[in-house]
């Protein structure tokens, strides 16, 4: 049941804030009382804990003795005259000044002549009067209805302030003065006058529906509801129907009390939270596992919002969480196999191989793994859970989680996004910390990123490691944050375990009427340390000295239940026997636990290759026929349609192209790229900043009529099945975010392999945004969490002058993270090669269209995924040489894409001349990558330089060491030179050249000191910012490389 917040304390909490309510103080003491930092704290003295009130029934005498005093700033404990406020001095946002002089004219008219108001108006002043019932209410004035009025809705804004949230009673939030009853001029006189507050079109306390009720019961009303074990926070919100649809459910007479048998399973599940800790503590007890102790109530409100979510037509939930609790969601929610938990905790076997040499990656901590199950729920129905895999770094999942859970969307059909959810679970620190919250935040509502609503459950222990809320955020909530997305949030006291189920059940019946995200902020604490090794008392005295004495929300549930006659010691007995049963078995059965060969082959994933199996390579040329179709299709606009005059000539080229086959641009290959892959079934989604124009303008994938704005996507219609599915491809601009959409789309691309996902920067710079997603997801995720994804970066990357920060996508830090051995070339052999399922990712800077369509096909036409680094042109995009024809991209053998294996990517391209096998007249071979390559070409063009050998090597990572090897043997005489335009410290130079040594080593051709190297200096920023002095270096590289030594 919940309490009544004790007026004393209120009362001495005022008094102690000294303000003087006898005045009129509607708007400044009360502005700047609640503006005043109010957080749940640990730095007050738990003894000012506060009073608390008898049950809902009535109003403890207390609180009568003390209303008489509580407007008053002495310790008098006189009772203030109450003051008439007239109507015109009112002043509030929900009625202002003007409306209120306005108001009062009307209702002088209306005392003069009923009729001679609008209908409407005679209702509303014959209530406000209490004209319209009967004597009881008469009484009434319109002033003292105004102010009930701005009372109500007083608690409805600012009423979870004085909410009992904390267990600890360490709560030192001043009160916000605006629920002072006194302050609208109310007196215990007043207390057993009855009051009609019905308003038109109102819901909750405000109906018109509701019965007279006295100011004693009013009061009542509304601490129960705005102040009790929940604070709702809801009226930041602007829309009107969400607004009224959560007062009706909030202001409901009383929440509905749950049955006895619910009772039991919370507590049964509330049991299973709790003791499934204490036994992990038990069984290891120097280990940490981040428990969950002093929020266990989270695990009975994550099953029963699954429960509720499947009734209301859920299908699947994708789960994001930190590292609290996890292990507890993991083994009671999600239910990954206790014994598998059990044996992970004991160090974890790595997976055995019934296949050989399995790939098993490295691994990851307990706490970090995902899985995936599919629970049955109290309804009868069933529920696919998956929680995501994910690394230390907090809130970095956020973003993948949403992209995934869209992904799911997509793939079942799930338009009105009623069928797949995303919970979010977050620690009260990071929530209010971590930038890809907001981020995360932001995508909520985009069309082509929304999910129809994430709900975010936070588990505030008050505290972040050792750092107290005060320290570790400059909001009065952790989640203020939400705030700015209008989602209502829902703080709950922790200990409360049928409030805590409440507000799970409210938040996802919240997420299937509106499609928003909704926050729960679970205000509990943390009964141990950071982990369980760690000394608490150190930083946090006070509040550890209070947890130590304070019982656990299971003891404090089963004490209630027995209080109630709900339950007997010997059921409770019969349930925790029962749990404690299971847990041993399965500590029993951990011991000989087997782990499964592999797991992340989902449905979608089925016969999709591991990196010890070897996939065969493929072709990725295209039938003619199809490339000229989808050529036409990608170029031209429905009749009537009036593009900009600029892209009209744009398309004409391109249609151009297609027609001749000749001077194919990057664009347009890159269409063919998706639009082939489209016919062939795939979906193509591409994301990120002004992608559909293109940053460079070279794009324009979405044409905008000029006369009325509507919009044409080409590529939307390349083949009839694409009819009725207009996200098969998806081109979309992004909010300005790096970190969370590249979050996002990596989330998307890893739920079906047959997607070619894409995420492009606006310039290959700005990637460092994201740069936790690169090291910590795309990098290394598949050798942590077996998990594979095709995604592709784009990166903008290149030397043109504009600067430090749009010259370098810092290729240099995608090629340290690869994971090839720099001393070693692997099987090379085409029908034995794996080198590319072994490497963690692909980086390639590919220079020419074709090569580019290729690259991106390749993607989709392997029967394993990789993801794909690529440094994207900005000058080739427009260059007059970088051009292919379609006999590039077609799959006729003798055409100039095909080569002895077929026409496929091009890892490295050999010298453009007409060069034999073997040219002993060339002195120099130099290597590059990228559109240096068309700069050194003209150069050498330009000096006549015929004994020097261009060779671009297309695929840096992995290194094609047969190419390079072959070129080696072409040219025996040469000298080798890695030319470059970044500074020595960045580009490609550091990682080519120890893997070019190594392959000299193999055919006795030198050393790493025989690599010249060409390009600028060492340097800190990556690139000048003068215009001139970069022309000037741009020369002298240019020059250094072509000219012989
Ligand atoms: C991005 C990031 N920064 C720092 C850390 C180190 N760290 C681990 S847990 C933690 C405290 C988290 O506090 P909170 O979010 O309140 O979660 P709690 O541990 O209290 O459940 C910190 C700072 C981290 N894991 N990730
Ligand atoms: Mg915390």
């Amino acid at each position: 049941m919940l309490k009544l917040r004790g007026l004393a304390a209120h009362a001495a909490r005022l008094t102690r804030t000294g303000c003087n309510l006898g005045r009129n103080v509607l708007e400044e003491d009360a502005a700047a009382l609640i503006g005043a930092r109010r957080r749940l704290s640990t730095a007050c003295d738990a003894s000012g804990a506060r009073l608390t009130g008898k049950p809902s029934t009535g109003i403890d005498a207390r609180r009568f003795r003390f209303a008489r005093t509580f407007h008053t700033a002495s310790a008098a404990l006189k009772a203030a005259e109450p003051v008439s406020v007239p109507l015109s001095k009112l002043s509030d946002n929900f009625l202002d000044g003007t409306s209120s002089v306005w108001l009062e004219a009307l209702q002088r008219a209306w005392e003069a002549d009923p009729k001679s108001v609008d209908p409407s108006w005679d209702i509303f002043f014959q209530n406000f009067t209490g004209s319209a019932s009967e004597a009881a209410v008469s009484g009434q004035t319109i002033q003292e209805s105004m102010r009930l009025l701005l009372l109500i809705r007083a608690y409805q804004v600012s009423g979870h302030y004085a909410a009992k949230l904390d267990p600890l009673g360490l709560d030192d939030r001043a009160l916000p003065i605006e629920l002072d009853p006194a302050l609208y001029g109310f007196t215990d006189a007043d207390l057993d006058r009855e009051f009609f507050l019905g308003t038109w079109r109102m819901k909750g306390f405000l109906s018109e529906d509701r019965p007279r009720q006295t100011l004693r019961a009013i009061l009542t009303r509304l601490e129960q509801t705005y102040s009790g074990t929940v604070g709702y926070e809801y009226m930041h919100i602007p829309d009107r129907d969400r607004c009224n649809w959560l007062r009706e459910k909030i202001e409901a007479p009383h929440m509905t009390p749950y049955s006895k048998d619910r009772k039991a399973v919370i507590l049964d599940r509330l049991m299973w939270g709790h003791l499934f800790e204490a036994f992990l503590s038990q069984k290891w007890t120097a280990a940490k596992r981040f428990g969950l102790e002093g929020c266990e109530t989270l695990i009975p409100g994550l099953k029963e919002m699954i429960d509720r979510a499947a009734d209301l037509g859920v299908e699947s939930i994708v789960i994001g969480m930190p590292h609290r609790g996890r292990l507890n969601v993991l083994g009671n929610v999600v239910r990954k196999p206790l014994a598998q938990i059990f044996s992970e905790f004991s160090g974890g076997l790595k997976p055995i191989a019934d296949e050989g040499d399995l790939y098993t990656g490295s691994g990851d901590v307990k706490y970090h793994l995902g899985t995936s199950y599919d629970r049955p729920t109290l309804g009868g129905k069933h529920i696919h859970l998956s929680l995501v895999a994910n690394p230390s770094h907090l809130e970095a999942v956020d973003p993948v989680v949403m992209g995934k859970t869209r992904a799911k969307q997509y793939y079942t059909g799930d338009t009105k996004r009623k069928r797949n959810m995303g919970v979010l679970m977050h620690g009260d620190g990071s929530f209010a910390g971590q930038g890809v919250v907001y981020e995360t935040f932001h995508l909520s509502d985009l069309p082509n990123y929304t999910t129809g609503g994430m709900i975010h459950v936070v588990v505030n222990n008050q505290v972040a490691f050792t750092t107290d809320p005060k320290h570790s955020r400059s909001s009065p909530y952790c989640t203020d944050v939400a705030k700015a997305l209008n989602a209502p949030i829902f703080h709950v006291n922790g200990d409360d375990v049928e409030a805590v189920v409440h507000v799970f059940e409210l938040a996802v019946e919240w997420r299937q009427k509106w499609g928003d995200d909704v926050v729960i902020d679970i205000v509990c604490y943390r009964r141990f340390g950071h982990n369980e090794l760690d000394e608490p008392s150190f930083t946090q005295p006070k509040m550890y000295s209070v947890i130590k004495s304070h019982p656990p929300a299971l003891q404090l549930y089963q004490e209630k239940l027995k209080r109630g006659g709900q339950l007997t010691d010997e059921e409770i007995k019969k349930t925790q026997d029962r749990v404690l049963a299971i847990l041993n078995e399965q500590f029993e059965a951990s011991k000989s636990y087997k782990p499964e060969t592999r797991d992340w082959l989902t449905s979608y994933w089925s016969g999709f290759k591991g990196p010890e199996q070897i996939s065969k390579i493929k072709n990725t040329g295209v039938n003619p026929e199809v490339l000229k179709q989808v050529g036409q299709a990608v170029t031209t606009f429905p009749e009537g349609f009036n593009p900009h005059r600029g892209i009209r000539r744009v398309y004409e080229q391109r249609q151009k192209m297609i027609e001749t086959g000749e001077g194919v641009d990057w664009a347009t290959a890159e269409a063919l790229a998706f639009g082939t892959l489209i016919v062939e079934g795939n979906h193509v989604r591409l994301s990120g900043q002004d992608v559909e124009r293109g940053t460079f303008s070279h794009r324009h994938a979405v044409l905008h009529d000029q006369e009325n704005g509507r919009q044409y996507c080409p590529l939307d219609h390349v083949t009839p099945s694409q009819e009725g599915d207009p996200e098969r491809f998806t081109v979309t601009n992004s909010s300005l975010s790096e970190f969370g959409v590249l979050g996002y789309e990596l989330g998307y691309s890893m739920e079906n392999p047959n997607s070619l996902v894409i995420w492009e920067a606006q310039f290959g710079d700005f990637a460092n945004g994201a740069q936790v997603i690169f090291d910590q997801f795309i990098s290394s995720g598949e050798a942590k969490w077996l998990r594979q994804t095709g995604l592709v970066c784009l990166l903008p990357h290149g030397y043109d002058g504009q600067g430090p920060e749009h010259s370098s996508a810092r290729l240099e830090r995608y090629l340290q993270m690869s994971d090839d051995n720099p001393n070693v070339i692997p099987e090379m052999d085409p029908s034995l090669r794996r080198q590319l399922q072994q490497v963690n990712w692909q980086v390639c800077n590919v220079t020419t269209p074709a090569n580019y369509f290729h690259v991106l096909r390749r993607q989709i036409h392997r029967d394993f995924r990789k993801p794909l680094i690529i440094m994207a042109p900005k000058n080739l995009l427009r260059h007059a040489k970088c051009r292919s024809t379609l006999g590039d991209f077609d799959d006729i053998q003798g055409h100039p894409g095909s080569d002895r294996q077929g026409t496929r990517f091009k890892r490295l391209i050999k010298d453009v001349r007409a060069h034999g096998d073997r040219e002993e007249g060339v002195k120099r071979l130099v290597l590059v990558s990228g559109k240096l390559y068309y700069e050194l070409e003209e150069e050498r063009e330009r000096v006549g330089a015929q004994d020097v050998a261009l060779v671009r090597v297309e695929q840096l990572c992995p290194f094609p060491y047969d190419l390079f090897l072959r070129e080696l043997n072409r040219y025996p005489n040469a000298e080798i030179v890695w030319a470059q335009e970044e500074p020595q410290n960045m580009g490609a130079y550091t990682y080519v050249a120890p893997r070019m040594a190594t392959a000299l080593h193999k055919v006795n051709r030198g050393a790493f000191e025989d690599i010249a190297y060409v390009g600028r200096p060492p340097s800190a920023a990556t690139a000048t910012g003068f215009g001139s002095l970069h022309a000037k270096e741009q020369k002298e590289v240019v020059q250094k490389a072509i000219a012989s030594s």
